[in-house]
């Protein structure tokens, strides 16, 4: 088998390549080790970019998107029973908006097998070899042993795929933080009671209130790393919620609790995010805690960018974008790494609540609250810097 452009991962970074390089006219293979069922199935992020957004739409696979997707010009600081307002649209001209990541993905697939593009569900032992010549991915299906020779391969197969490691040693400087703590996430039938996200320093730890319908909330607890989910029966995930959330005259709306699991939280990027004809795109190459909504968003602008540059190649036989591709990425990457740190720091409760740190993170939060230049940064960073080539 021979393709221009192969393309390990059938999650959001590997799809959308899939399908900006065939709007280039590019042709691509898109190998998954899971089943599809399985791909789309998985609950993750929720919280999309008005960049992200675009990208769908400028793809064609936004009607589901517009549709059903959740607008939101703002969102709010909750700490010692008061509530800021962060007006972002206000702030920025931007918004953001809620859309599961499990109808994005689904939305991707849909659109593949629509336009004709191969998406290889259930393929096992993958592995990319001669990564400095001509490439090629091997894998196992149900027919035996398969080769597929390409121009390129895309390393969209997350932090535990197999294109990083593949990298030979001492190529790659690879920076990781591990936080002592972890968010335990669950989807509820419960209508929001609120009308935007809430975000909540509380003593006991931080709390997150979001959603996905208006039928459906979605909501999130810090809790230690280690932490196991069978000691948080669905009453005491309640509990929890509404007193970190919970103010005077209001609650957090409760319903039937349908899937809970907790994510533990890093910090990591390698860099370069390239070698020979390798390209890594998305989780493979950096992974951010959830604080700051970017994990999807970024694997959006990682391909978005290599798109670019794979099409300017094959358009004009110039490398120098490809060539820049790792850097321009970069950029974004560690900007998203700062916030994502930011918001973390802000927020989560740290050292056993080490009551010198409280104090400084509730300083910052007042001066969230009295300064509009904190404010706004704050929204620029949340709602993300506008897409451009270099950026
Ligand atoms: P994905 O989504 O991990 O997709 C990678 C795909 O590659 C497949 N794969 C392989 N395929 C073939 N051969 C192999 N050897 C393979 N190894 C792996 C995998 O099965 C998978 O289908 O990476 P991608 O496309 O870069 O997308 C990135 C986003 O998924 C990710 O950044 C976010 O979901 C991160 N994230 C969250 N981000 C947020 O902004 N808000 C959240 O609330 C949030 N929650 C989460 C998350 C990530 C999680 N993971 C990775 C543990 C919750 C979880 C549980
Ligand atoms: C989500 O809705 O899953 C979500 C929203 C905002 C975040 C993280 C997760 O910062």
């Amino acid at each position: 088998m021979r393709t221009q452009v192969g393309i390990v991962g059938a999650g959001p970074a590997g799809l959308t390549l899939a399908l900006l390089l065939q709007q280039q006219g590019i042709e691509s293979i898109v190998l998954e080790r899971r089943d599809r069922d399985y791909v789309e199935g998985r609950v993750r992020a929720g919280l999309l970019e008005q960049n992200t957004v675009d990208l769908m739409r400028a793809l064609g696979v936004a009607e589901r998107l517009d549709e059903r997707g959740l607008v939101h010009d703002g969102v709010y600081l909750r700490w010692q029973g008061q509530t800021q307002h962060i007006p972002m649209t206000e702030l920025t001209g931007r918004s953001i908006t809620i859309y599961g990541q499990q109808q994005v993905v689904r939305d991707l697939i849909d659109a593949c097998n629509e336009r004709g593009i191969p998406v290889r569900f259930e393929v096992d032992e993958v592995a990319v070899h001669d990564l400095e010549g001509e490439p090629r991915i091997t894998y196992r299906d149900e027919g035996g042993e398969q080769s597929i020779e390409c121009d390129l391969i895309a390393g969209c197969d997350g932090f535990h795929g197999i294109c990083r490691p593949s990298i030979p040693d001492g190529v790659l400087t690879e920076h990781e933080y591990v936080y002592p703590f972890g968010w335990l996430g669950i989807l509820a039938e419960a209508a929001p009671t609120t009308d935007e996200l809430i975000y909540a320093w509380h003593e006991r730890g931080f709390a997150l209130y979001s959603m996905r319908s208006p039928q459906i909330s979605r909501l999130y607890l810090q809790v230690p790393a280690e932490e196991s989910i069978e000691d948080w029966p669905d009453e005491r995930i309640w509990e929890e919620l509404q007193l970190r959330l919970g103010v005077e005259g209001w609650s957090v709306g409760q319903g039937p609790i349908f899937e809970k699991g907790i994510t533990p939280m890093r910090s990591f990027v390698a860099e370069p995010m390239q070698y020979g004809n390798l390209y890594l795109a998305g989780d493979s190459a950096h992974i951010v805690p959830p604080t700051g909504a970017k994990g999807l968003n970024l694997a959006a602008n990682d391909v978005r960018l290599l798109a670019a540059a794979i099409a300017e190649r094959y358009r004009s036989g110039d490398i120098g974008l490809l060539e820049r591709y790792s850097e321009t990425a970069l950029r974004r990457v560690w900007r998203a790494q700062d916030f994502s740190n930011y918001m973390t720091q802000l927020l989560h409760r740290f050292d056993d609540g080490d009551a010198f740190q409280a104090r400084l993170q509730l300083s910052r939060l007042e001066q969230l609250r009295r300064s509009e230049a904190a404010a706004r940064n704050l929204a620029e960073n949340y709602v993300g810097l506008p897409a451009s080539d270099d950026f």
